[in-house]
């Protein structure tokens, strides 16, 4: 089952000045920054509200650290703005694979690490009606080390 936001992944050209203006604009302040090397970018997760499920809902702000990084290509072609969205589940795996099994494509072959020790994957937007699509389960509440 997918039982929450668990985030809306936006991308920007400058992670402090986007970082500034969600503080200065809605008072959002900053629960959490990581560098993912593997995924190319420096993030910044905002906390808007917990959810029932036990988790919470984010925006994940995100910077590219290369030039060849998805997110990187991604702001060449469209400028800053909304990159993906996130359901939170509990169980990834068994999602991801339901998923496949309805002929969308599941991009990795195993969910990867996000943020805060999550496990994550990602639909291809071309099978979600142009939207790129994340799936995570978050790491249990005392090992994500935030
Ligand atoms: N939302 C909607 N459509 C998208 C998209 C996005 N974020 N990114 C690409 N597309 C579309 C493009 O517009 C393009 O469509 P057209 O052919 O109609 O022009 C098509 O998909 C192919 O796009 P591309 O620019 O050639 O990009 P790639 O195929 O190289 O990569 C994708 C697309 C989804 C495979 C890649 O972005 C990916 O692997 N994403 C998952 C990882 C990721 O996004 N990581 C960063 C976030 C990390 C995190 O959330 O923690
Ligand atoms: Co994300």
């Amino acid at each position: 089952m997918l039982t929450r936001i668990d985030h809306i992944g936006i991308a920007c050209r400058n992670l402090d000045e986007t970082v500034e203006f969600y503080r200065a604009t809605y008072g959002f302040e900053v629960f959490h920054t990581e560098v993912n090397e593997e995924q190319g970018v420096r993030e910044a997760m905002l906390k808007i509200n917990e959810t029932d499920d036990g988790g919470a809902s984010y925006l994940q702000l995100l910077e590219p650290i290369r030039e060849d990084s998805t997110v990187a290509k991604w702001l060449e072609k469209n400028g800053e703005g909304v990159h993906h969205i996130a359901f939170g589940t509990a169980d990834v795996d068994g999602e991801s694979e339901a998923i496949r099994g309805k002929g969308v494509r599941v991009l990795y072959d195993e969910p990867r690490r996000g943020s805060m020790g999550s496990r994550i994957t990602f639909l291809h937007p071309k099978d979600c009606h142009g939207v790129l699509t994340e799936l995570v389960t978050s790491a249990p509440a005392d090992a994500a080390g935030h």
